[in-house]
């Protein structure tokens, strides 16, 4: 058993992301040395040492050799010089094969936090805070795994989806109206390839007003939804957080009733704008708030709606009335006048940091546990308790009913609530192994219904780049192709290479028996479903696999990621099985010795490596469509839904194991748990 410990400094705002309760420990804080001047605690890092973690961020998996700050930020340009994403998830794994302990830290803070793994000076390790307050939790393993477990198990159980949403969603931002929605799913069942929901994004909504839908585009939304719903398909709509300043508007009208938005320091209400123009932030932090804004999402759960995503909650401000004001008054020093270089720069910068700025995030307050707090203090909180609100209401409402819901933004805690997907990355082939190697990091973090945009959101996709990308999406509990307004249409029937992404998505509901299983046993057990090789392998040449991982307890995944390569290097650890599926049904096995190979990979072809002893569990995917188990499709749309895939009569792939020992786990999909 790992050992916690726990301690505080300063006087931190508390985050309610840790459920266990555990004894603040006195005297001098372990490993770490503190510089109160300069607000930073420091270790030395061997050179042996690899440091895992902080969740959804760019960069490998060992973080080493860059700078992180957790300040959540919606920022649609993933590069590997970014050093902040959507979410703060402070918790990082410090391993070494030398050594015989691994040192998780989770240091627990809701304002900004940098994390310096080897950037300032390779062999240190530097934390630097606004404040120096935080609780700081220490947890020594045994092993990567052993320390994960413990952590997780602090922090509490991770979020479970239906059943169904194990299934393939496609979406994509600019579907406007009921036609745009029949269409992809009369294509899908056109090009038979299965599918569970089709995600509506802003144009659904009557000016992108929340828990509104536009009558025009849907005359009978509840008809749409449940003609939707007979032919398999759930309806996932967005939710963003700010709510549009408009009277007779329902929402708004409530909450300035309620007194359940955001206020400035004079007691005025924030004025900030996003999609609906200007609109006011709920403050989420505050119970009564969190509480009413959850109870909306109601209103589509009326009308038969099951499952939505939460957008822009880092909160993504495009501007708030009293910064544009004042860029406007600034301007008039530019006006007319002769502008050297300098001053052009100036200007630039004037009116290119409107949006998301950081003296805005200064401008508003919260009330948190019947405190008033200043919002960057607890910024990194703010997505989290949206997604609580949904979370803590779609219990109270719907206490028999799981909900599809994840959001864009995250702190470790939201992970009970939700799951994430990974915000907006881009059609580029460094984004799908961006992607591979952020599984594993949410995994420690706890958000283990995840994924990122298949395909890429911005920027225009190739039709090789949307094949390989499915070929690893087809394992991500999440499996979603979305895209930008305005970049190429990527739906699969967009292609020629239809027939192959049947046989993709095909393969994934064929996949769905052992994707649940170890998806609820991860929850269950307090395990990672996806894995670094060198938390399994302990030894040198694994541990820095940055390219492939695991996937729960019996594969190995080796995703193609570079544009035009007709296979890949593969280091396996032991020796494996390696199966090449072109179909569920059609696929070769071959045993491959411990060691480098390069293996060929068609871009219709899927690689799994088969661990040794272990046994990978498949559907019959002919037999599910014919038995049509539970749902009830109707002829037009006789797809493929993930209701259908049996359980029972299962194939079993074994690799020096026998069927027997898979330990299937089945539920109804549905029911909490
Ligand atoms: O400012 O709703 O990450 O998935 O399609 C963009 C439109 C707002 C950002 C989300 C993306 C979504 C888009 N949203």
């Amino acid at each position: 058993m790992a050992d916690i410990k726990k301690y505080r400094i300063g006087n931190p705002i508390p985050t309610d992301s840790v459920v266990v309760d555990m004894e603040i420990m006195t005297g001098k804080i372990p490993f770490l040395t503190i510089n109160e001047n300069d607000k930073t605690l420091s270790m030395k890092l061997e050179k042996t040492d690899r440091v895992y973690g902080l969740g959804e961020t760019v960069r490998g998996m060992n973080k080493r050799g860059w700078t992180y700050t957790s300040n959540n930020s919606d920022d649609p340009v993933h590069t590997e010089d970014k050093r902040s994403l959507y979410a703060s998830q402070n918790f990082i794994l410090i391993t070494s094969v030398y050594s015989s302990c691994s040192l998780g830290i989770y240091v627990d803070t809701p304002g900004k936090v940098t994390f310096d793994i080897g950037y300032t000076k390779l062999d240190e390790l530097k934390i630097s805070f606004e404040d120096l307050d935080a609780d700081l939790y220490f947890i020594e393993g045994k092993s990567p795994l052993e320390t994960v477990s413990a952590f997780r198990h602090m922090i509490g159980r991770s979020y479970i989806p239906p059943r169904w949403a194990f299934g393939f969603g496609q979406s994509r931002w600019g579907y406007k109206n009921e036609s745009d929605i029949r269409r992809v799913a009369d294509e899908y069942a056109k090009a038979d390839i299965p599918i569970d929901m089709i995600y509506m994004d802003i144009d659904y909504m009557e000016r992108f007003k929340d828990f509104t839908v536009d009558e025009e585009a849907f005359p009978e939304f509840p008809a749409f939804v449940s003609e939707m719903r007979e032919n398999g398909i759930h309806l996932i709509p967005i939710i963003d957080a700010g709510v549009k300043i408009e009277e007779g508007y329902d929402v708004y009208e409530e909450g300035v009733k309620g007194d359940y938005f955001c206020k400035k320091e004079n007691g005025e209400k924030l004025v900030a704008a996003v999609w609906p123009g200007q609109v006011h932030f709920p403050d989420f932090l505050k119970d009564s708030a969190r509480e009413w804004f959850g109870n909306k999402y109601k209103v589509l759960m009326d009308q038969g709606i099951d499952g939505f995503w939460n957008d822009m909650n880092e909160p993504a401000i495009f501007y708030t009335e009293d910064h544009l004001a004042e860029v406007f008054e600034k301007l008039d020093d530019y006006k007319g006048k002769n502008l050297d270089i300098w001053s052009f720069f100036k200007f630039k910068d004037l009116v290119g940091s409107i949006a998301n700025n950081d003296e805005d995030y200064r401008r508003f307050y919260h009330e948190y546990k019947g405190q008033k707090i200043r919002h960057d203090k607890v910024h990194n909180l703010y997505g989290y308790n949206m997604t609580k609100a949904a979370g803590e209401a779609f219990e109270r409402l719907c206490p028999n009913k799981r909900i599809l819901m994840f959001s864009r933004s995250s702190y470790i805690g939201m992970h009970r609530y939700g799951g994430v997907w990974c915000g907006d990355n881009q059609s580029w082939w460094s984004h799908l192994l961006l992607n591979i190697q952020q599984m594993p990091a949410l995994s420690m973090c706890g958000f283990l219904y995840s994924g990122a945009d298949i395909g890429g959101f911005g920027a225009d996709t190739t039709e090789d780049l949307l094949l390989r990308w499915t070929a690893f999406g087809i394992f991500t509990p999440l499996f979603r192709n979305h895209s930008a307004l305005g970049t190429r249409e990527q739906e699969m029937y967009q292609f020629p290479s239809c027939d192959i992404f049947k046989n993709l998505v095909e393969l994934r509901y064929a996949l769905i028996p052992y994707l649940y299983s170890e998806f609820m046993k991860a929850v269950l057990e307090e395990k990672m479903l996806f894995k670094p090789l060198g938390f399994e392998y302990l030894d040198e040449r694994s541990a820095e696999v940055e390219d492939q991982l695991l996937l729960g307890d019996s594969l190995m995944l080796a995703p193609v990621y570079k544009q035009n390569a007709s296979g890949r290097m593969v280091y396996l650890p032991e020796d494996m099985k390696m199966v090449r599926f072109r179909a569920w049904n059609d696929y070769d096995e071959e045993v491959l010795t411990q060691g480098d190979h390069y293996v060929k990979a068609g871009l219709d072809e899927v690689l799994v490596f088969i661990r040794k002893g272990k046994v990978l569990p498949l559907a019959d995917i002919e037999r599910s469509r014919n038995a049509n188990n539970n749902s009830n499709v109707s002829a037009a749309y006789s797809g493929l839904r993930s209701g259908d895939v049996s359980v029972t009569d299962l194939k079993y792939i074994c690799y020096e194991a026998a069927a027997e020992d898979y330990r299937l786990y089945t539920d109804d999909g549905i029911s909490r748990i």
